[in-house]
């Protein structure tokens, strides 16, 4: 099969812009896929937000880590956001206005200690759990660069295109794609891999990236991205 080095279903433009796509130089970003973020008694719940708007993504996440899974040195990185036991991490005015909307983090909720590393709301989702080979970046912010060696990694790697998935759309996943873009990285976001705790704010965010010729990069969707990276499948595997 023809190995296709651009994306065409994405918006505004054809993604990567220089139609440098190849498993080589391209990663896959999963964002805070985390109990807090989109499971049930986590952070997200028990300030009150319908956790079906953040767990809409998991299935298309899986879907497109199915396929990146059969393709030889594709690399995948998840991130957790979250903070030391002992909270000496956590910014005073974060924790202030989580306790504002009734889950301050550190404290006990019904998944353990709200956003604490270890705790089980803390961890990734049983359903897109990392497997072997794959990264992972604890990160204390809501930026995926911020106070972690996520760029490094990259860098290492080669790596020059992002595919970016997780949630939130419009909080750790908008960050994270502008702290990329400001570094030179090539960023799509996938949009029904993503979500918000606010429908128009997942529509706002999506929108905001695209304006001005794709200010951030570019907006597409699972089914783009797996058609496209298919053909770097192994016909081995695909029979
Ligand atoms: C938030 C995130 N919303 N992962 N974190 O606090 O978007």
């Amino acid at each position: 099969m023809m190995q296709v080095r651009q994306l065409t279903r994405s918006k505004p433009y054809a993604w990567p812009f220089d139609a440098s796509l190849e498993p080589g130089n391209t990663a896959l970003l999963v964002i805070d896929m985390q109990r807090d973020f989109c499971g049930k008694g986590g952070y997200i719940d028990q300030m009150g937000y319908d956790i079906s708007l953040t767990s809409a993504a998991i299935e298309p996440i899986r879907q497109v880590l199915e396929t990146v899974r059969q393709i030889p040195g594709f690399t995948v990185i998840h991130t957790r956001e979250g903070h030391r036991p002992d909270l000496s991490d956590l910014p005073a005015n974060k924790l202030w206005r989580s306790r504002q909307m009734g889950a301050g983090i550190g404290d006990r909720g019904p998944l353990g200690r709200v956003l604490v590393r270890g705790e089980e709301g803390w961890d990734i989702i049983p359903e897109l759990y990392p497997v072997d080979g794959e990264l992972i970046v604890d990160k204390p912010g809501k930026g995926a660069f911020f106070a972690t060696d996520l760029d490094l990694l990259l860098k290492t790697r080669g790596i020059k295109n992002l595919i970016i998935t997780g949630i939130t759309t419009d909080v750790c996943v908008h960050t994270t794609m502008r702290e990329a873009n400001d570094r030179g990285y090539e960023c799509v976001v996938l949009e029904d891999c993503t979500g918000a705790t606010d429908a128009e704010n997942h529509r706002a965010a999506l929108n905001m990236v695209f304006m001005q010729g794709g200010i951030f990069g570019a907006v597409t969707d699972s089914r783009a991205v797996i058609e496209t990276l298919s053909s770097y499948i192994p016909s081995t595997l695909t029979g």
